[in-house]
């Protein structure tokens, strides 16, 4: 099989139109009303995501239409074209709901069969799956303990074709949003949409839609709010949307800020110790094949840090920080550690640098010893005591290397290998300070079985738990399998929370035929174009819980002894700050783990001591968990870490 080398586009969507109109009159292919159809699928081709370790990924079943006679007389790229108009036509219709149906069952029967040889007590388990409307390509647990999740109106439906909208500009290249809130349960109404705010993109066609603000990057304010930077502009293989935007979660709205300086496909966000956030790489509005060197800063220095539950930040610019960060590929690691400096672990092993946030200033870091590129793949910061964390781990991809690598006081050590080489993987921190593998898949699109070929091995749905020695074991089978634009978040009761892979949920999931109703939010039924599974950790299955029954509702101050009850005491052997988390692409910067001096104990209630600083925790919401001495966590409360209080 021949995989071309990515070629940028630089045309519009109606251009693309024109172009497909032009090569089926040169095929003489069929009549104009199928040809209007299938329109929209000649853009399906280069890789969202495409990078060069991706190469231009030409589906199977455009492959099959690839005519010898053509590529003699028109040349291979002119000939794949064609290969393209004719699949597309083809493929109208040819992805039956009887296929989902029957995908759905055989994946609902391996997954049963496979998770009995799995004692919950031990491996956790798997016990929910229900209908989401988002795709849940972006993810983001509020402080409200509802879950965004956020994605692009669906463009496709048969998962043998590219189906996010990269390639596509105009009004069908548009956002959406939904807030899940797990209080609610399962059901349409426990979704309410939240749809962005309208823009006009600078794509020279005037069609306002919903903020395209998927392929952003992202993190969390003090105040609870998520600041969301870039975004899907259209065309080119990959380009940056300058799009600047904040959720709060209070009110459930989004508010549009000043564009940044440069368009960000791909950015990675991180919060520092001043509550700041860093915007870092991405493909700029040129198009894949330009990650901008240029850093920003949100809220830009001179405007307050928002703490307060009221404090929307409107009309707050960006600035630029004054070190470049030329990470040459997108989503790029970020991480606070409990120096205050932000490190970057960039995905081409010698891109790794420190970032001094006062002095605004880079430095090197050493190259990581794999001397390998690893393409999207996990990395997340290892709990450090009540301290806050020094040291990260990278552990994901590299799809033929299952090797994981420590970063600790500038330098790499290695660590225990997991099990295999997996991509577009997720490793979730669990308030037990143990971390879990979550999704994966062998390349973007490709789950072992060539690209857009959603056949799965079944290694890919398996979790795998790191236990507190640094030992690896693999666990049961997710439902369905979730590579590329998968994510996972622990939720405050413990559970975790999967969701995310557009292709896999086109695939395998009946309700995309768009019949349920009910959603707050919307009218009428609604395409449910996600799915959504719970994975319940082994310390869910251990027996009683410590019970957390008061925390502070007014801020907490670093350093500062404060108070919780626990009608439990006997029970409360740790107390845990677990951070939110948000995440797309394998990218989380916002996860960290810290334990709390219990300081004292009366009868029912416990003295804790904050973190000493905003370098041990930067200032915002986190989940406040105690546990006992087995591990197994109570119900989080949220609490507020405050510079001010
Ligand atoms: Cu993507």
């Amino acid at each position: 099989m021949s995989l071309s080398p990515p070629r940028p586009r630089h045309r519009s969507r109606a251009g693309r139109r024109l172009s497909a109109v032009a090569t089926a009159v040169v095929c003489a292919l069929t009549t104009g009303t199928v040809l209007a159809a299938a329109a929209p699928a000649v853009a399906l081709v280069p890789g969202h995501g495409a990078d060069d370790t991706a190469p231009h990924v030409t589906s199977p079943r455009v492959q099959a239409e690839i005519r010898d006679d053509e590529v003699a007389a028109l040349g291979q790229e002119h000939a794949e074209e064609h290969a393209r108009m004719r699949a597309a036509i083809r493929g109208i219709g040819d992805y039956p709901q009887t296929t989902r149906t029957n995908r759905l069952k055989a994946l609902t029967d391996s997954q049963t069969t496979t998770n009995a040889g799995f004692d919950p007590t031990v491996f956790g388990a798997f016990n929910e799956y229900f209908p989401s409307p988002d795709f849940g390509d972006h993810i983001a647990l509020l402080p409200t303990g509802k879950v965004l999740l956020f994605s692009f109106e669906r463009i496709e439906t048969n998962p043998e074709k590219e189906p996010a909208p990269t390639q596509t500009t105009g009004k069908e290249n548009a956002g959406r949003a939904f807030l899940w809130d797990p209080a609610k349960g399962s059901g349409p109404d426990a979704f309410k949409k939240v749809t962005p705010p309208v823009v006009d993109m600078p794509d020279g066609l005037n069609e306002p839609r919903p903020a395209p603000f998927f392929c952003s990057g992202h993190s969390f304010l003090p105040n609870g709010m998520l600041g969301v930077f870039g975004g899907n502009l259209g065309g080119n293989g990959g380009t940056g949307a300058k799009l600047s935007l904040v959720f709060d979660p209070w009110t459930e709205t989004w508010t549009r800020n000043p564009d940044m300086s440069v368009g960000r496909w791909y950015p990675s966000v991180v919060t520092g110790a001043d509550g700041r956030q860093l915007i870092m790489s991405g493909q700029s509005e040129l198009g894949w094949g330009t990650p901008t060197p240029v850093v920003e800063r949100f809220p830009a220095k001179g405007y307050p840090v928002p703490t307060l539950k009221s404090e929307i930040p409107k009309n707050t610019p960006v600035d630029r920080f004054k070190a470049d960060a030329p990470f040459s590929l997108d989503y790029p690691h970020l991480f606070s550690l409990n120096d205050g400096n932000i490190y970057g672990f960039g995905r081409q092993a010698n891109e790794q640098w420190k970032f001094d946030p006062v002095a605004e200033s880079r430095s090197d870091l050493a190259a990581r010893p794999d001397g390998r590129k690893r393409n999207y793949g996990s990395a997340v910061m290892l709990p450090g005591g009540v301290y806050g964390p020094d040291s990260a781990l990278v552990l994901g991809g590299d799809r033929d290397n299952p090797s994981t690598l420590r970063f600790s006081n500038g330098s790499w050590t290695a660590e225990k290998s997991r099990a295999f080489g997996r991509t577009q993987d997720d490793t979730i921190l669990l308030p037990d300070g143990k971390l879990m593998t979550v999704n994966g898949a062998y390349d973007i699109r490709d789950y072992g079985n060539g690209p857009y070929n959603p056949n799965a091995d079944l290694k890919y749905r398996q979790i795998e738990l790191r236990d507190a020695q640094g030992n690896w074991k693999l666990g049961p089978v997710q439902r369905l399998p979730r590579g590329y634009h998968s994510n996972a978040v622990v939720l405050p009761d413990g559970r975790v929370m999967v969701t995310g892979d557009e292709l896999q949920q086109l695939a395998n999931n009946p309700d995309i035929d768009g019949t349920v109703s009910g959603v707050p939010g919307t009218t009428g039924p609604i395409n449910m174009n996600g799915t959504i599974e719970i994975y319940e950790p082994a310390y869910l299955h251990q027996g009683n819980r410590p019970s957390l029954d008061r925390a502070p509702t007014t801020p907490v101050g670093f350093d500062k002894k404060f108070l919780v009850t626990t009608s439990t005491p006997e029970r409360a052997a740790k107390a845990v700050l677990l951070a939110p988390t948000t995440s797309t692409h394998s990218v989380n910067t916002s996860q960290r783990h810290v334990e709390l001096r219990i300081s004292s104990r009366a009868g029912n209630r416990l003295e804790l001591q904050a973190p000493p600083d905003a370098k041990a925790a930067p200032p915002g919401w986190y989940m406040l968990f105690l546990l006992n001495d087995q591990g197994v966590p109570s119900v989080a409360q949220w609490v507020q870490l405050s510079s001010s209080a």
